[in-house]
């Protein structure tokens, strides 16, 4: 319903980040005012400089209005939606045809709403029947989800609300920087000691009362270190590891080889560091290990997830009251993107490809043979790596995605779209994508439209319409369900409206591991507060009252023990040598978000964010020829980027960061590489080998 002109105000929630700060909008088109809710208890009436400025993405002078479709002169031209869709529909089925089901690719996004990841799935699965289909999450919580649920048994980033953060005495930040990345999220670690590990001192770990600056991509050596040192300052939790774990002895025989002064050398961090870190965690009432992205975005992320695990396992923190071990989701639905089957393997509710009970289960909501559904297909990059060749897909449909500026080796995975047969792109800017498509489909945005996202603490929170969208823009969900039509599919298997949607993903999620099923809109509207699982038909006339902390009595393994993983150090693909002197990492500033497609059109963030800077430290600077405020190059066995030297004292002086916020020669991912973790497919874009040198000021 449209609030406009009534002065009526809507109570929904950010576009960005996992946070998903509560907010209040309210004025008309070109005129939208965003201000925090104050009773929502993970911002507590707090908003970062993008959730004050998002309402300007809505009326962004280059909003795309009307379909495009690339014309023999090889620009992209207005179309109307008719031709447009006609021309996909038309273009897809020849491609499958000639070339199979396989042929046709999907990737998809994890600020998509809970409806249209569900939707895009079963489009995938059902409209096309192919198996390509993944999206720009693998990059972000693949290694966080793949270590959770080997140890956990189910994957909730928070299994605790953020709000128990509050009570903690020691928290362990294994790279997150939630001072830049979720600002709000700062109250919550007001009152607990910090423990940072980061190669940079952060504006978090300017709050810490300890910070651990390791080289990158040595957190599991680090992990390792400090389980060494629970165990030999005995501070491992006997009776909890006997009660409620299994694998135990495997990994402290492991641990005993990493003994601190091992530890020093590999992460560079002082052995009287990692013990004053270790006898902080054990001897704190309640105390939480948390990692983030750092950690995580490695080929060796999952183990190192694993092994940060092993630590909290050991201290005994994971399901009891006041303590845990979690991970910080990072996009807007970043939880729900990765349960509702938008993911290779996965059906909905976490459900997976290869288990013969659910495909029956998700086959016979969905109305179609389970024999009928594709197996799993390719991982993120993996699938774009493919693209238009000889195996690979010939055409795919983006919605929710930049991968031009996100993917790792990303000259490589510009030239493997431009490749391709048929690129379509759905969004509401003309991203970098986009401007490769051959046709660009303009969709509503968050305020235009209703739907459910997850948040990082497993709530699901409904956005809610403040506006109508403007003439000629459609939803995600018309346009899928206009190009199933045109596929041949009936009308009635791909609903337009989100909470007809809802209703059948509730059905979908029943029994699996995120159980959704007992969660409706009118609760949610009703101001209850669900956090998954939230079964049906259990919990009374109430409803089930959902499940805000996971594991107090058992974990979600069938014995409800969780599982120690035996995991080693090991180096990343590229290591610093006589050509690439230094560690290159990316990462995040404050003022800019992902790709930047949506956050470089904002001119409060451009003023505060302007462009890609290469963090140095200046001794290194020194070293390499490098004056603050030049323009430099970046280069690895990959390839370069072209960045502005910012000098600091912040940064370890064997390592630069990037953010890769930014798009053409400024990508970050220019020099990152192709190496994926064996489990997970998470790329390395946390370490990379590089030079530096000066770039001179060409344009
Ligand atoms: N402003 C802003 N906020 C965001 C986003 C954004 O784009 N901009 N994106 C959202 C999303 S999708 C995500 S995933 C989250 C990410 O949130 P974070 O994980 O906090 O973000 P990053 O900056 O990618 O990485 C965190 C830190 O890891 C450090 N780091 C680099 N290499 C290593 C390493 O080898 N080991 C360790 N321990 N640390 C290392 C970096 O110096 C950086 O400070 O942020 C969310 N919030
Ligand atoms: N070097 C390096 N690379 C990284 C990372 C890193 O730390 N370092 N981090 C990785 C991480 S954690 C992430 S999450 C990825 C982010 O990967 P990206 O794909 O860059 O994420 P966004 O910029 O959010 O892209 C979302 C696109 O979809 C559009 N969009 C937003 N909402 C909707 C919608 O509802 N419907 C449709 N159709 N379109 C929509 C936006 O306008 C935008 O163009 O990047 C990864 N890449
Ligand atoms: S912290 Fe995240 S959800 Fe909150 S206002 Fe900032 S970007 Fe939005
Ligand atoms: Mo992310």
């Amino acid at each position: 319903m449209s609030a406009e002109g009534t002065g009526r105000q809507s109570s929904t929630h950010c576009p960005y980040c996992a946070l998903q700060c509560s907010t209040v909008l309210s004025g008309e088109r070109g005129a939208v005012a965003v201000r925090p809710s104050a009773d929502f208890p993970v911002n507590r009436g707090g908003l970062c400089q993008k959730g004050w400025t998002a309402p300007a993405v809505l009326s962004a002078p280059d909003r795309l209005l009307t379909p495009l479709v690339r014309g023999a002169d090889g620009e992209l031209a207005p179309a109307g939606w008719d031709e447009a869709l006609d021309l996909v529909a038309g273009r897809l089925r020849e491609i499958r045809a000639r070339h199979g089901a396989d042929a046709v690719a999907v990737f998809g996004g994890g600020g998509l709403t809970n409806e249209k990841v569900y939707t895009l799935g079963k489009f995938a699965r059902v409209a096309l029947g192919t198996s390509q289909i993944d999206y720009n999450g693998r990059f972000c919580m693949s290694s966080a989800a793949a270590a959770s649920t080997a140890a956990f048994g189910l994957d909730r980033g928070l299994p605790f609300p953020v709000t128990d953060l509050d009570e903690a005495d020691v928290i362990l930040l294994a790279g997150a920087n939630p001072a830049e990345t979720m600002p709000p999220l700062m109250r919550h670690l007001q009152g607990a000691d910090l423990v940072v590990v980061d190669p940079r001192r952060t504006r978090t770990a300017e709050r810490a009362a300890l910070h651990l600056q390791p080289a990158p991509g040595t957190d599991l050596a680090l992990a390792l270190g400090l389980l060494h040192l629970a165990v030999t300052e005995g501070l491992v939790d006997q009776e909890y590891v006997d009660a409620r774990t299994v694998g135990f002895d495997a990994v402290r025989e492991r641990c005993l080889a990493w003994w601190p002064e091992r530890a020093e050398e590999v992460t560079g961090v002082p052995a009287a560091d990692l013990r004053a870190a270790v006898r902080m965690l054990g001897g704190a009432r309640r105390a939480h290990i948390l990692t983030g992205r750092g950690a995580e975005q490695h080929s060796k992320g999952s183990d190192t997830v694993a092994a940060f695990i092993n630590l909290a396992l050991a201290l005994g923190l994971p399901g009891r009251a006041g303590s845990g071990f979690g991970t910080l989701t990072g996009q807007g639905n970043g939880q729900g993107g990765r349960e509702m089957g938008q993911k290779a393997d996965q059906l909905p509710g976490c459900r997976l490809l290869t288990d013969p009970a659910d495909r029956a289960h998700v086959a016979a909501v969905w109305g179609v043979d389970a024999g009928t559904l594709p197996g799993p297909g390719r991982s993120a990059y993996e699938l774009l790596d493919a693209l238009g060749g000889a195996e690979g897909p010939r055409a795919l449909l983006v919605f929710g995605a930049n991968p031009v500026v996100p993917a790792p080796r990303a000259a490589h995975v510009t030239q493997r779209l431009e490749a391709l047969d048929l690129p379509v792109v759905a969004d509401f800017v003309p991203s970098e994508t986009a401007a490769l498509a051959d046709v660009v489909l303009p969709v509503a945005q968050w305020a235009e439209e209703e739907g459910t996202v997850t948040s990082l603490e497993g709530r699901v929170l409904r956005r809610r319409a403040h506006l109508t969208p403007p003439p000629g823009v459609r939803t995600d969900l018309q346009v899928l369900h206009a190009l199933a039509v045109r596929l041949g599919q009936s009308p009635g298997r791909f609903p337009v409206r989100p909470p007809e949607v809802f209703e059948e993903l509730r059905r979908a999620s029943a029994g699996g591991r995120a159980d959704y099923s007992g969660i409706s809109y009118a609760r949610l509207d009703a101001g209850e507060a669900l956090h998954w699982p939230c079964p049906a038909g259990s919990g009374g006339d109430a409803g089930h009252p959902g499940t805000p902390r996971l594991f107090l009595d058992r974990f979600a393994h069938p014995d409800g023990r969780a599982r120690f993983a035996p995991v080693d150090h090991r180096p990343p693909a590229q290591e610093p040598d006589g050509t690439f002197p230094l560690y290159g990492t990316t990462g995040r500033v404050l003022a800019q978000y992902q790709s930047g497609a949506q956050t470089r059109r904002v001119p409060e963030l451009v003023a505060a964010a302007p462009e890609a800077v290469v963090e140095i430290h200046p001794d290194t600077a020194r070293r390499f020829g490098l004056a603050d405020g030049r323009l430099a190059e970046i280069g690895s066995a990959h390839g370069t980027a072209r960045a502005r030297v910012r000098l600091t004292r912040t940064v370890r002086a064997d390592t630069v960061f990037v953010p890769f916020h930014f798009p053409g020669a400024a990508r970050a991912n220019l020099f990152t590489g192709h190496a994926l973790d064996p489990r997970s497919r998470m790329p390395e874009f946390k370490v990379s080998a590089v030079h530096v040198t000066p770039a001179g000021e060409r344009p």
